[in-house]
């Protein structure tokens, strides 16, 4: 009975050639008509779907068409990003805000499966901007029929108050409640109606899009039987005649439609653990077929039973969602314990003058007002090693797949009542632990309350003392410890991930902290992204892989047949193999791919990213310059070839003039960068000067595949291009045979060094997917 799903899944076997697709989705963010506060995703409510399989690459441009200063960023809520961290969307963390008549452009994987969604992480905005993010996994699908109208989004909506004079309460002095909602919301509706067809099995997709409320929903005699949850497929939990959605959740439920020929039904969604909430529902239809009459006062209709608080929190802590998969299990930890664990007390209190009202982990408040003096990301901060911006209060370093348990404590909030928190996290799915009342102890709350735990990247932790139906409220209450969840997750994922409470007011009153995971550079994921490029065209400009090198090939094949290798070895499941950050198993992974006598231009005509990633740490920069190369290419020539040209490029983002550039004695001048191990002696020739030669052919300079002569063409076209990026590039072509490799060598040290603004603009507009 426990594994009733698999007669309902398709278990199709893997016949496809792997094959990625890429998906673009333009997204232009604007004010609803008349409104100076409603921002609206393509001026639609919800915004529009986002649907592609797993795996495919979803290239999404976010563009900033607001007439305002307000600065926006788009989160893809429930995909793990994984090895791309910047693209989670989060101002000032991931990426900078986007500001006004700017596009911001996402690209990544999606990844995993199930039903998501995607919604700005900026102020209040997510109120009315978001929409669902579905990824289907046509290997697994699902057997019904899904509703035709699409996804069931639940919002909250505030008529007659404008969300930036909500913001500003939230965190002013003195403090200023948002105030309640005055409406629940079914696809931006009041009334939604649901038309399905009489006597059959469907998939419902219910999305948490609500920024306060936590809902409960129900369809009246159509009890729902709950298949997966915030993406991850459950054990099915049958004979649910209502269902807990917080904001950010997500769930999808089977419903049976009875065998009759007209019927219509009520659906309602009502507020939880809301004070003054509690006549606060919406009511929606479910209709068979058209056929069906609504009836002109439909506050005739039976209402379903939704469960109460009480029922609401027996159920999460005594019948969990289970996983289905049994790859997904929780790990038992050692003797029950994690590698580390994290206590976060999350208290609310007053600021120092007495009147504003934060929230607090660990005593520490991160509202993002805290970063706006900030000109770049956190994320690339870490990346360029630089740590002096760092909210280091609020953040939590943990190392490389580790057992990480997360307790969130619970306290009461200043007005003595006890507030529950839909905490999410970026970047990782976790298992929900276990549940407490009270205080947690962690000598005593060492083993899960539950067996198999579903994976999710949302969790509720309740009110379970001091709720706001608590007699004898009292503020003399505040700060006393009222529940607990605890989480537990693998830190397999480096970046930077936001983990907060999902109310909107709450994260923006300070209720979030940073998770920093180990963020090296792994040699093996760039094999990976070459190998998908190789294999599917991930990024490249037209969608597949054109011209690719001999070396580079044979290299790339070799990779895959080391991969294989290693999984037979090591039995890593093959869908984590493209995935693995974990460096003490990849100590054991060879990535020097590249034969010992490859001395083509392979690794020195796509070295730009390289330095321009390690730029302001100049030694790392030119060690992964080499080993850049090295990964296809296993001649020291070639190798010190892109150490050198590596070089190169960093003194020209820094601000080194042409002539420093050129000085015969480069080297020498920079001879810490290069960790004093020498050039090879063919580099080091070029380095003192054997490209600076007047008549370019006539005097031997070629432009052919050999690394040694495409390096001192590109440096002759750039010592003779009169500071002129055209005439550079045209020179470095006019030399004939390898043309486009020659130039592309002299435009990553040339475009660096002139900058974009002074590339000619007839080129650059016309380069091609240049979005
Ligand atoms: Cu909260």
């Amino acid at each position: 009975m426990q594994y009733l799903l698999f007669p309902l899944l398709l278990l199709v076997t893997k016949v496809s050639s792997g094959y990625i697709n890429r998906h673009t989705y333009n997204f232009t963010l604007a004010y609803a008509d008349n409104s100076t506060s409603v921002l609206l995703v393509n001026n639609q409510f919800p915004g529009p779907t986002i649907r592609v399989n797993v795996d495919d690459i979803v290239v999404v441009h976010i563009h900033n068409a607001l007439h305002t200063m307000e600065e926006v960023t788009i989160h893809f809520h429930g995909m793990l990003q994984r090895q791309t961290p910047q693209m989670d969307g989060v101002g000032f963390v991931s990426q900078m805000p986007i500001p006004r008549g700017r596009t911001f452009t996402h690209v990544f994987q999606a990844y995993p499966a199930g039903t998501h969604m995607y919604h700005s992480h900026a102020g209040l905005q997510a109120v009315t901007t978001f929409g669902a993010l579905i990824v289907d996994d046509p290997e697994r699908p699902w057997e019904m029929p899904e509703a035709p109208s699409g996804p069931i989004a639940f919002s909250d909506e505030w008529t007659g108050v404008d969300r930036l004079t909500q913001e500003q309460g939230l965190i002013g002095s003195p403090f200023k409640w948002e105030g309640e909602p005055s409406h629940l919301l079914i696809n931006g509706q009041k009334s939604f109606v649901l038309t399905l067809d009489p006597g059959r099995t469907y998939l419902l997709r219910l999305v948490g899009g609500t920024s306060l409320s936590t809902v409960v929903f129900g369809i009246a005699q159509h009890p729902m039987t709950v298949v997966e949850v915030d993406g991850k497929l459950v054990v099915p939990k049958k004979n649910m005649t209502s269902i807990e959605i917080a904001s950010g959740q997500r769930y999808a439920v089977m419903i049976e439609t009875k065998n009759e020929y007209t019927g219509v039904y009520a659906m309602q969604a009502s507020i939880r653990w809301r004070l003054a909430a509690a006549n606060s529902s919406c009511i929606g239809i479910l209709r068979y077929g058209l056929q069906s009459a609504i009836p002109a006062n439909i506050s005739s209709l039976a209402l379903p039973s939704l469960s109460n608080e009480t029922e609401l929190l027996l159920f999460s802590f005594n019948q969990r969602y289970q996983s289905l998969l049994p790859d997904e299990k929780m790990p038992p930890g050692d003797q029950g314990r994690p590698d580390m664990e994290i206590i976060l007390v999350a208290t609310q209190e007053y600021t120092a003058d007495g009147k504003g009202i934060r929230w607090l982990s660990n005593n520490a408040t991160f509202d993002m007002h805290r970063l706006q003096n900030l000109s770049t990301p956190l994320l690339m901060d870490l990346y360029h090693g630089n740590e002096e911006n760092l909210p280091n209060d609020v953040i939590y370093t943990i190392g490389s797949n580790q057992l990480v348990d997360i307790v969130i404590q619970n306290t009461v909030a200043l007005n003595g009542v006890c507030e529950s928190h839909p905490m999410h996290m970026h970047g990782h799915k976790f298992w929900i632990h276990s549940y407490g009342t009270g205080l947690y102890d962690p000598a005593r709350n060492i083993l899960p309350d539950r067996r198999d735990p579903g994976l999710r990247d949302s969790l509720m932790v309740y009110a379970s003392s001091y709720a706001y139906y608590t007699p004898n409220r009292s503020v003399s209450n505040h700060g006393k410890p009222c529940g607990w969840t605890k989480l537990r997750m693998i830190s397999n994922n480096p970046g930077l991930w936001m983990f907060h409470c999902h109310i909107g007011a709450h994260s923006f009153m300070g209720m979030n902290v940073l998770l920093k995971e180990d963020i090296e550079h792994l040699p093996y994921d760039q094999l990976v992204r070459y190998k998908w490029w190789h294999r599917n065209g991930y990024m490249s400009s037209t969608g597949e892989c054109f011209d690719i090198g001999n070396s580079t090939r044979e290299s790339l094949v070799l990779f895959e047949q080391r991969q294989r290798k290693f999984r037979k070895q090591t039995k890593i499941p093959v869908e984590y193999m493209d995935h693995i950050t974990d460096e003490n198993v990849l100590q054991h992974f060879d990535v020097f791919c590249g034969k010992h006598d490859a001395a083509g231009n392979g690794g020195l005509m796509r070295l730009g990213p390289v330095p321009l990633f390690f730029w302001k740490r100049p030694a790392q920069a030119v060690e992964y310059s080499g080993i850049s190369n090295q990964l296809t290419h296993g001649d020291q020539r070639a190798t010190d070839a892109c150490r050198y040209y590596g070089a190169l490029i960093v003194a020209a983002l820094s601000g080194e003039p042409k002539s420093a550039l050129l000085d015969k004695n480069f080297y020498e001048n920079h001879k810490k960068w290069f960790g004093n191990v020498p050039l090879h002696s063919d580099i080091r020739e070029i380095s003192q000067g054997s490209y600076d030669v007047q008549n370019g052919y006539n005097d031997g300079i070629r432009g052919k595949g050999f690394v040694v002569d495409s390096l001192r063409a590109a440096l002759w076209a750039f010592r003779s291009d009169d500071n002129s990026f055209e005439k550079g590039v045209l020179a470095a072509i006019n030399l004939g045979d390898d043309t486009d490799t020659t130039a592309a060598i002299y435009g990553q040290l040339a475009g660096a060094y002139y900058g974009y603004s002074n590339l000619p603009s007839k080129w650059t507009s016309r380069v091609y997917a240049k979005e």
